[in-house]
């Protein structure tokens, strides 16, 4: 049995590629690498690595995060500049001990000192979308920040492996230094090979105050099904943000477990894509539900 899941339209190649890798018995950890390898580097995507929109000062600043569920080891970057694969240099970092979480320019110096392929991640066409933005917002402010699509995928391998990455620039025209919750774990992903893994996507500053993505790691290990755990864990939690803090952005999450079952749960309209042992690669639309729950439809 081997199964991957992943957000976004965006990611759907990516994840023909990582099912090749797991359906030859490839480790979940190259599978889920692989996968966003895949939507870092293809310039069309606007809010993840090569090609995706910079912050208010027209600099790319990106966040990733990769997690082993067999040995909970975690490395993550935050606010990296002039790298092509956050991932990889996430993924690396998740072999270190120490320093396995780094931020702007201690993070670029260790891709810089590792060998990692550098080089200016705002291509032309992200840079005249960002004067665009930036001549909008001087007559109207009204909606400083969009333009924030996360890669988060889970894989299980053939041997019952699991791993977790995301990769993102974030929101377009953040705050230098600004982090979402992609590089975080528990918030932004979260994977533990005995249960399952879940990963986000949406408003960084929204999703950080549940952390989400543990939170329906923890319901799958209380027995509850990944669509159950990830429609308990968000709904509510949005509700409770409603009540307390008078309003909640989007959030979606995707959630997988050590069966290949899987669920997501999601506060907007929310494409993601699913492949497993049993399953083609397949992209689905989910909408949130009437009774805190979720649809789901096939696309294509
Ligand atoms: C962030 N969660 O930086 C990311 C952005 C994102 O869909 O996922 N958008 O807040």
């Amino acid at each position: 049995m081997w199964a991957t899941i992943s957000t976004w339209q965006m990611s759907y190649e990516g994840l023909r590629e990582a099912s090749k890798v797991l359906s030859n018995s490839g480790k979940a950890g190259d599978a889920v690498e692989t996968l966003i390898l895949d939507v870092e580097a293809n310039p069309a995507y606007k809010s993840v690595g090569f090609g995706g929109l910079p912050n208010e000062e027209g600099i790319v600043e990106m966040d990733a995060g990769f997690m082993d569920g067999d040995t909970f080891a975690q490395g993550s970057v935050a606010g990296i500049q002039n790298v092509l694969h956050a991932i990889s240099v996430a993924r690396a970092l998740s072999h270190e001990h120490y320093n396995s979480f780094r931020v702007g320019a201690g993070a670029t110096k260790y891709a810089e000192l590792n060998g990692f392929d550098m080089t200016n991640m705002l291509t032309e066409s992200a840079k005249t979308e960002w004067m665009e933005k930036v001549k909008t917002l001087q007559v109207d402010t009204a909606h400083p920040y969009d333009g924030h699509d996360t890669v988060g995928a889970v894989t299980l391998d053939q041997s019952g492996s699991m791993a977790a990455a995301t990769s993102t620039s974030g929101l377009f025209m953040k705050k230098a230094g600004r982090i979402g919750d992609s590089p975080l774990s528990g918030s932004g992903f979260y994977v533990d090979s005995e249960v399952g893994g879940a990963a986000a996507t949406g408003l960084g500053e929204d999703i950080m105050k549940g952390c989400l993505s543990y939170e329906i790691v923890r319901r799958m290990k209380e027995g509850l099904s990944p669509q159950e755990a990830s429609d308990q864990s968000v709904y509510p939690f949005v509700e409770k943000l409603k009540n307390r803090y008078g309003k909640a952005a989007e959030i979606s999450l995707i959630a997988l477990n050590n069966q290949g079952d899987w669920g997501v749960a999601t506060n907007v309209e929310f494409t993601f894509n699913v492949a497993t042992s049993n399953q083609k690669p397949q992209m689905f639309i989910a909408h949130p539900g009437p009774k805190q729950n979720t649809i789901i439809e096939s696309l294509v």
